[in-house]
């Protein structure tokens, strides 16, 4: 049989890079970057072309599992969804806050699980909602809600106009970036350089992202507000203040400045460890720059100052003109978001429609913190979580506190998991529910084209035809569950449900090219293969460059992208504002109660006696957070869970490089293996997350042989930033012994 080319976009990570992939006798050959993929260009990191050992994987699970005294068997889909429905029965009758609902990282690589998760969720109706955003970027969705109104429409430095990058917490050459889509992303770093910009990193270790840029500073983690609020206060002091393109809808200007006045680049210095003179000239540098962008991300969003973090990288973009303008920070226009019409104005943020049962910590999007999530497990009483749903998740790994996860999920009376292995955490469901691999559904990316550094869009079919449940099937069947109805009932209600729902919106809406036609007079133009897709088709034709239904014309549709298999570039990030901005009086306030009363932490801190020695992870190229240690090609060579440690330290604490240490927080401790190395600052550490597959009842043959620890049992759920409650992951106070 001669070789098949397939087409698609790599779903592990946020760079969304375009595959070519050959196919040899039915299975998977080789896998290429796409040399014309107008976004990526042919760009791939090693774990690209890895999805064909995933594929092949025999651990990868592809029948459900149900436990039988304690054992996960082989079962039938019937007897998997008779037993989920049995086990959430009386759940569900009693208190539907009583189950919970866990959504993990892969979910927003899915387009699946982008179209059903959510009603999925709908259908329960708990006010236990968990995602893995409040492990990772939850603070900067708080900032864009409170300043912006609307959360999940989140700015993006224009990366590849900018001619000043200010990067606190990231490292692109390891993570190929996070709420900032750039396949390529090291490249477009370099390309900054060489156009005569500059390339700021802020990061306690020296990573390796900094080959790539024009300057590092090591800081000590915790402490970016600082350095943000230091440098805010050098351009209001300087008189540098330009608000440029969203000069008349910016206020709280003068009680902002009053807010930051005590964090002064001398302040700073203290607490940052950076000099006053250095964040001086920064801040002048960057306010003279003829466009610049401040890009916090996850060292700076898993903070205990996450929230302030994320607001003030966005105010001084916005101070220095640099907000909704080429070179900025950016919202780009994905094919599938809601049309906005030209003026501002919309219902603003509304958060803390409930909070946490124990701690009282807010909603926010729907959702509560996972710090709580154990604690609402183990606590009795009134809307206790009894039953639990993960849907691509691995707590046990993710989460802060892992011996307190894992306690709590081995409490439940029902745990059900949608994943592809039985691993750390999905050992302790009841059943298990196979899902489709990456190569085995369609795939477009719903949440990255919205945190894409350019406007493009791109459909791929299935490489592979299942012949199990699809994840549609998966999904609609579980929701049928907790709508109460049988789940042999017929799926098309959930997936008519959801396709009628964006038809109806868009026939409201007077900026969709849809309005005013009759969603079921309209449905019978919709294509596509799968339900999936064809809620994609009406996201696609309702959209901002939506073809809308009738006459034939050059917007966009499935079918449109069926013709164009290497994806559609669609542009440049455009200006989006005023109507894009959201807040209910349309304007944005730099000096919102919320971060006010934020701050007065931060001065809290400055009082504080630092502590010793904190501990930051990191990740590399060929990890992707917990679950793709089982492939033999990734993982092997020497060891990678090791503490890294500054030889001061090293000395200190009488650890040597290639021993082992025992690193203890007030949550737990691990022993690991020391590497003595100068790339970290003094009284820093750093173990990288996902490791730690030591836990009995998994069956992760590869990844078990080199298992590493698992870092998140040093990580507490008292360590968190205060208005998100996302975890703080880095700066946890740890102490080191060689063992
Ligand atoms: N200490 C520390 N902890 C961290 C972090 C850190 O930097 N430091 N990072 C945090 C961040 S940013 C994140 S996003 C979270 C991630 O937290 P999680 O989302 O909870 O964990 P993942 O490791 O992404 O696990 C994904 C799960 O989905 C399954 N899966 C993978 N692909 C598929 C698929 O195609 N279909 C199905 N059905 N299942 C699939 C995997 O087997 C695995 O069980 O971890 C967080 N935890
Ligand atoms: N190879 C690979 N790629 C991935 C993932 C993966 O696991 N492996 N995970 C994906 C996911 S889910 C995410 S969210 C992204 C995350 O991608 P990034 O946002 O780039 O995050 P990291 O790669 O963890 O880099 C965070 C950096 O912050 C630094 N840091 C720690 N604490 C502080 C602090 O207090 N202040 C400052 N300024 N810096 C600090 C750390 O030293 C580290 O270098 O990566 C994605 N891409
Ligand atoms: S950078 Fe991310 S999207 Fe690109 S090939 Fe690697 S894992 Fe896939
Ligand atoms: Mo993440």
């Amino acid at each position: 049989m001669a070789d098949e080319t397939a087409l698609r976009t790599c779903p592990l990570c946020e760079a969304t890079c375009g595959l070519e992939i050959t196919l040899r006798d039915g299975a998977v050959h080789r896998i290429r970057g796409d040399m014309e993929d107008p976004f990526s260009k042919g760009f791939i990191c090693p774990k690209g072309s890895t999805l064909k050992q995933l594929q092949a994987d025999p651990d990868r699970i592809t029948t459900p599992l149900i436990k039988r005294d304690g054992v996960h068997v082989e079962a039938s889909w019937d007897e998997a969804f008779d037993a989920i429905a049995a086990g959430l029965r009386k759940h569900l009758e009693t208190d539907r806050n009583s189950v919970a609902v866990y959504l993990g990282n892969p979910t927003v690589h899915n387009l699946a699980a982008g179209v059903f998760a959510r009603v999925l969720v709908q259908a329960l109706g708990s006010r236990n909602i968990y995602t893995a955003s409040t492990v990772d970027q939850m603070p900067k969705h708080v900032a864009c809600g409170l300043l912006y109104g609307a959360p999940s429409s989140l700015t993006v430095p224009d990366l590849d106009r900018t001619h000043f990058l200010l990067m606190l917490g990231a490292n692109p050459a390891a993570s190929n970036g996070s709420l900032c889509t750039a396949p390529g992303f090291p490249d477009r770093l370099d390309a900054i350089r060489e156009r005569g910009g500059t390339v700021v990193l802020i990061d306690p270790r020296r990573s390796e992202t900094v080959s790539h840029v024009t300057q590092h500073h090591a800081i000590r983690p915790g402490s970016d507000a600082f350095l943000l609020a230091a440098m805010c206060n050098v351009v209001f002091d300087e008189g540098l203040v330009d608000l440029g393109a969203v000069e008349s809808y910016v206020r709280g200007l003068d009680e902002f400045r009053g807010l930051i006045a005590p964090y002064t680049p001398v302040v700073a210095e203290r607490m940052t460890g950076l000099d006053a003179s250095t964040i001086m000239t920064l801040a002048r540098e960057f306010a003279a720059a003829p466009s610049g962008a401040v890009y916090a991300r996850m060292g700076a969003n898993t903070a205990r100052f996450g929230t302030v973090n994320a607001w003030l990288a966005e105010v001084l973009t916005m101070i220095t003109g640099n907000l909704d303008t080429p070179g900025g920070l950016m919202f780009a226009t994905p094919a599938t978001g809601t049309p906005v019409g030209p003026e501002a104005g919309g219902r603003g943020w509304r958060s803390g429609r409930w909070h946490s049962r124990v701690s009282q910590r807010r909603e926010m999007m729907g959702e509560l913190p996972t710090v709580c999530l154990a604690e609402e497990i183990m606590t009795p009483g009134e809307g206790q979580i009894r039953a639990l749903i993960t849907l691509q998740g691995n707590p046990v790994l993710s989460l802060a506190d892992a011996t307190k996860t894992d306690e709590a999920l081995a409490s439940l009376e029902f745990m059900v998991s949608f994943d592809i292995y039985l691993n750390e955490t999905t050992r302790r469901a009841d059943v298990i529910l196979p899902g489709c691999s990456p190569l085995e559904r369609s795939h477009y990316d719903l949440a990255f084209t919205g945190l894409s550094v350019r406007n493009v869009a791109k459909w791929s079919p299935p490489v592979f035809q299942v012949q199990r449940p699809t994840d549609d099937e998966i999904l609609a069947r579980l929701a049928l569950i907790l709508s109460g109805l049988d789940h042999r009932a017929d799926p098309s209600l959930v997936y008519d449900g959801a396709l009628l729902n964006v038809l109806t919106r868009a026939a409201q809406n007077p900026n969709s090219p849809a309005f005013g036609t009759d969603p079921l007079s309209i449905v019978s133009q919709i294509i596509g293969r799968s339900p999936a897709d064809r809620v994609l088709d009406a996201l696609l034709r309702t959209g901002p460059y939506g073809a809308g239904f009738g006459d034939d014309n050059d917007g966009l549709s499935l079918g449109r992208l069926m013709d164009t298999p290497h994806g559609l570039d669609l542009g440049p990030l455009l200006p989006r504002f005023p109507g894009f901005l959201q807040t209910a009086d349309g304007t944005i306030n730099i000096a919102d109660v919320a971060f006010a009363e934020d701050l007065r932490r931060l001065a809290d801190a400055v009082v504080e006696t630092p502590t010793d020695l904190v501990l930051i992870g990191r990740r590399h190229l060929k990890t992707n957070n917990s679950w793709m240690h089982n492939l033999e090609i990734l993982t092997k060579g020497n060891n990678r869970c090791t503490v890294h440690v500054h030889p001061t330290d090293a000395d200190r604490y009488g650890v040597v490089d290639g021993g082992s240490a025992k690193v203890t927080s007030v949550a737990g401790e691990v022993i690991v293996e020391v590497e003595v190395t100068d790339t970290i600052m003094p009284g820093v550490v750093s173990i990288p997350h996902g490791w730690g597959h030591t836990y009995e009842g998994a069956h992760l043959s590869v990844a078990q042989r080199r298992p590493g620890v698992n870092v998140n049992i040093l990580t507490s759920t008292e360590l968190a930033d205060a208005w998100s409650g996302n975890a703080a992951l880095n700066g946890v106070p740890v102490t080191l012994a060689p063992t």
